[in-house]
């Protein structure tokens, strides 16, 4: 075996984020600071789901969340750090996490200028079963006067000043992305104890023949989407169909979508007819991501998904997510069943 040949010229998330503050002129260090208590949120939540099963944090918490799952342990922990991060960074005024009812107010931090957005534990029915979770989070900058209430989170994901995801897998990724920005990957290195610039300025492929659905919801789907399912199935110019590639843990999905490209959607249908993803905290941030890597994201309606304002924080929306190509095809059938 070889001598290990050693990278000096690495980038670590705390020094990317450096070097992205120092590129605006009139940067004051608060966003940078805010994403510093990011960073020590995902690398927390990833040590505990790391040690859940050895330590029992698996099963129940005995308690239900604002949509009646039944809540994690680690879903309530994550959550918990979440929050705690959030508040001592100092810079955050107005929080959303999927597992809290209202939005909090820090009044500890009245001068602070940015609201958070967020969904500490996605994908938590897997997480006994050790399949990938992830925290996915969005930022918005608060408008000049904004007194710090929910309402100053009723936004468009076009007003996001950064978004992205974690994914706790066989390593701890990190997905991240500025407004007008490039998405860069970050890998936790867990003896460092640093996320690692691995994927620098992510670019999706614009096509690719795979599809990422609950297809068990078929039953409840409009034409459309039936239409453009069954399509998958059908022989491609090189005579294959899409493979089929469902883990049901959003982060993993997209993740994969996102490296590999291809399509993810979770269409509104008759039984959930604004569909079950979140606006605010699912699906606005993903759709940042998947734009500014060159791909597409939209509704159930195939309007723009970053486009659509929620009129609650909790509101759900259908989505389809992906290749540029691949969800062209979706808009395309849409537009023949008028
Ligand atoms: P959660 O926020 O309660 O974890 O639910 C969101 C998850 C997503 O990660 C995933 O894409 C979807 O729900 C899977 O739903 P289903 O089990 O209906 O296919
Ligand atoms: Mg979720």
């Amino acid at each position: 075996v070889g001598a290990e040949k050693i990278n000096t010229d690495i980038i670590t998330l705390t020094r990317f984020l450096t070097e992205e503050q120092t590129k605006v002129k009139e940067a004051t260090g608060d966003f940078t600071l805010l994403c510093h208590a990011l960073q020590f949120s995902f690398k927390s939540i990833a040590y505990y789901i790391r040690r859940a099963t050895l330590i029992n944090l698996t099963g129940l918490a005995g308690s239900s969340n604002t949509t009646g799952d039944d809540q994690k342990k680690l879903d309530v922990i994550g959550n918990d750090l979440f929050i705690s991060a959030m508040k001592s960074s100092g810079r955050v005024r107005v929080l959303v996490s999927e597992e809290e009812e209202e939005c909090i107010v820090f009044d500890e931090n009245p001068n602070a200028r940015y609201a958070v957005v967020c969904d500490p534990i996605d994908g938590s029915s897997n997480l006994d079963a050790g399949v990938s979770v992830g925290t996915i989070f969005g930022i918005f900058k608060l408008q000049e006067g904004a007194k710090g209430s929910k309402e100053d989170l009723l936004r468009p994901g076009t007003e996001l000043v950064a978004a992205g995801f974690t994914m706790y897998g066989a390593s701890a990724q990190l997905v991240i992305t500025m407004k007008g920005g490039s998405v860069n990957g970050f890998t936790m290195d867990n003896a460092l104890g640093e996320f690692i610039l691995t994927h620098p300025d992510m670019q999706m492929p614009k096509q690719r023949a795979i599809y990422s659905v609950n297809e068990g919801n078929s039953l409840w789907w409009d034409e459309p989407v039936k239409e453009w399912c069954a399509m998958m199935k059908e022989p491609q110019k090189d005579g294959k169909p899409y493979s089929a590639r469902y883990i049901g843990s959003m982060v993993a999905d997209a993740y994969r979508t996102l490296l590999y490209g291809g399509i993810f959607a979770y269409p509104a249908d008759k039984k959930s007819p604004k569909g079950k993803l979140r606006i605010l905290y699912e699906c606005a941030p993903m759709a940042m991501v998947f734009e500014n890597a060159g791909g597409q994201a939209v509704n159930s309606r195939m309007e723009r998904m970053l486009s659509i304002v929620p009129e609650h924080i909790h509101d759900r929306s259908g989505i389809f997510l992906g290749s540029y190509d691949e969800v062209e095809k979706v808009k395309d059938i849409h537009k023949k069943h008028g």
